[in-house]
């Protein structure tokens, strides 16, 4: 994911292109050498957070050449360049495999990668700079569930609706039988959908039951419908005025699905949903363990 703080590093390279040092890039005299140039450790640098902030990203860049020639040999195309064709243009000349023929160095000289980063400056300024606000909004604690004083509670239920083992147990346990009872009228709930039912004993007046998908290995639309549950659950929370709201991980105990996978994909659906809308003010995650804590908290700090 390309963030903005992610973009603020890589222009921080810039105005090493707009007065490139003689000392960006040497070139070994000896011409026998397959690989005669060598750049200086800061261009080195710029390249590697090419890669760690997701400008190089993993498409068939060979397919695509002449498409990025094209931009070269007109470069007002650039000024209009969105931010994919931007990475895919960068993917394309700044391979690690490349850099050391030159092609690279003939680029800092004709002033191609200045044109791409100006461009990127561009696309930065106009990236809303809502990010920090929707951080606020977003919670992550380690903790139990059943106790979050917030409007609703999420449960990560079954199909059945009718209680089982991991957070759904604890929240039927904590609610008391009434949630059972309210629940059996229900008639299940498929999987990625989500039904409300009221929280009773429990602090939070609402609790949203959703049902996530049991992992398959990933391939038969497991991110699909957990992004399904989290998208549904929200959508509840509007329709019942609920202004806070907590999540579990859900599906990553006993339906198995990867912890980070499942982790950037509830960021992911939360982060979209508070930058589109304000009925809900708050989501926090509760994570049951340490690691899911440690998981959820360095994925939030990469948003
Ligand atoms: N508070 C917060 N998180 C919890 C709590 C709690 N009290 N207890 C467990 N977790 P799981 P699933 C975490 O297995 O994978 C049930 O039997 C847990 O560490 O509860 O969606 C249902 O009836 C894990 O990270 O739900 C279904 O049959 C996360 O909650 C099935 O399990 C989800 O683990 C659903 O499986």
């Amino acid at each position: 994911m390309i963030t903005p703080d992610g973009l603020d590093r890589i222009l921080a390279f810039m105005p090493m292109f707009e007065r490139p040092p003689s000392s960006l890039y040497e070139v070994r005299p000896d011409l026998s050498m397959m690989d005669p140039y060598i750049y200086s450790p800061e261009f080195t640098q710029f390249i590697q957070a090419l890669y760690r902030e997701n400008l190089v990203i993993d498409f068939n860049w060979v397919a695509w050449k002449d498409e990025a020639n094209r931009y070269f040999e007109n470069p007002t195309e650039l000024e209009s360049a969105d931010l994919e064709t931007l990475q895919k243009l960068i993917t394309t000349h700044v391979r690690a495999d490349r850099f050391n023929s030159g092609h690279l160095a003939q680029m800092v000289e004709n002033g191609q990668i200045l044109a791409i980063l100006k461009r990127l400056a561009m696309i930065r300024g106009q990236m809303e700079d809502c990010g920090a606000d929707i951080k606020q909004r977003i919670q992550v604690i380690q903790g139990d569930i059943t106790h979050q004083q917030v409007d609703a509670i999420v449960n990560a239920a079954n199909e059945s609706l009718l209680g089982g083992g991991g957070v759904d147990g604890a929240i039927h346990r904590a609610a008391g039988p009434e949630l059972l009872a309210e629940c059996r009228a229900l008639g299940g709930c498929p999987t990625g959908e989500a039904k409300i039912t009221q929280g009773y004993d429990l602090p939070a007046q609402w609790v949203i039951h959703t049902v996530g998908p049991i992992w398959q290995g990933g391939h038969r639309g497991e991110d699909e419908r957990l992004a399904d549950c989290y998208r549904n659950s929200l959508a509840l929370a509007v329709a019942h005025n609920i202004r806070t709201l907590a999540f579990p991980a859900i599906s990553t105990g006993v339906y198995g699905f990867p912890l980070e996978r499942a982790t950037g994909i509830a960021l992911a659906e939360v982060k979209a949903f508070l930058s589109r809308s304000d009925a809900v003010e708050a989501v926090r995650f509760v994570c049951f363990g340490n690691e899911a804590y440690q998981i959820y908290h360095a994925m939030l700090s990469t948003l």
